[in-house]
C-alpha cells in the first residue's frame, strides 16, 4: 500500500512535468510565431514606403526635357553647366547628358540620389567599378545613365520622384566632390 502510493505521486508528478514542458513548449511556438508576424509586418512597412518606380512612366504626363552639359577639360574644370534643376512633381523628366570634354580622363555620369547622400554614394561608386559605369546598387540611388566619354550623349527618361530634393552626382571615381547639383521636384 504504501509503495503504491508512492508510485502515484511520482506518477503524478511526471504528469505535471510532461504538461508543464508541454505547455513551455507551446508558449515557445506561438512566441515565435509572434516574432515572425512582427518582422513580416515591418518588411511589409518598408515596401509600403514611398513607392518610386524610375521605370513606371506614364504615357500620358507632361515632360520635362532638359540638356545638361558636363564641362571642363581637368579635374579641377569639371561640372555640370547647371547646379539646380527644377521639374514638375507628376511629369516625365528627360535628361540628355552631353559631355563637352576633350580629354579622355573626363568619363561622367548623370547619377540622381536621396539629399546628403553623396558622402555614402561616391565611395560605393568606386567600389562598384567600370562594369557597374560606378554605379553602386543602393537604395540611395534613384536612377542613373551610362558612363560617357568626351564627345557622347547619354540620354535618361524617368518619372519625376515624388516632390522634394534630391542630389545629383558624377560617380566617376574622383568626381562626386565637385560635380554635383540638386535637382527640385516642385
Ligand atoms: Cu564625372
Amino acid at each position: 500500500m504504501k509503495t503504491n502510493i508512492f508510485s502515484t505521486i511520482i506518477f503524478a508528478t511526471g504528469i505535471l512535468a510532461a504538461m508543464t514542458f508541454v505547455s513551455c513548449k507551446s508558449n515557445e511556438t506561438s512566441n515565435q510565431q509572434a516574432a515572425q508576424d512582427t518582422s513580416q509586418a515591418s518588411s511589409n512597412l518598408m515596401q509600403e514606403g514611398p513607392a518610386y518606380d524610375p521605370g513606371k512612366i506614364d504615357p500620358g504626363a507632361p515632360v520635362n526635357s532638359i540638356t545638361l552639359k558636363t564641362l571642363g577639360n581637368t579635374m579641377a574644370e569639371m561640372k555640370y553647366d547647371q547646379t539646380e534643376l527644377h521639374v514638375k512633381a507628376g511629369s516625365t523628366v528627360k535628361i540628355e547628358l552631353v559631355n563637352t570634354a576633350k580629354d579622355s580622363s573626363m568619363q561622367h555620369n548623370f547619377v540622381l540620389i536621396e539629399k546628403g547622400s553623396a558622402d555614402k554614394v561616391g565611395p560605393e561608386g568606386v567600389k562598384a567599378g567600370p562594369a557597374n559605369n560606378y554605379v553602386p546598387k543602393m537604395r540611395e540611388v534613384l536612377v542613373s545613365t551610362k558612363l560617357t566619354l568626351p564627345g557622347q550623349i547619354a540620354d535618361i527618361t524617368f518619372p519625376a520622384p515624388p516632390k522634394g530634393e534630391y542630389d545629383f552626382i558624377c560617380t566617376y571615381p574622383g568626381h562626386y566632390a565637385s560635380m554635383k547639383g540638386k535637382l527640385f521636384v516642385d
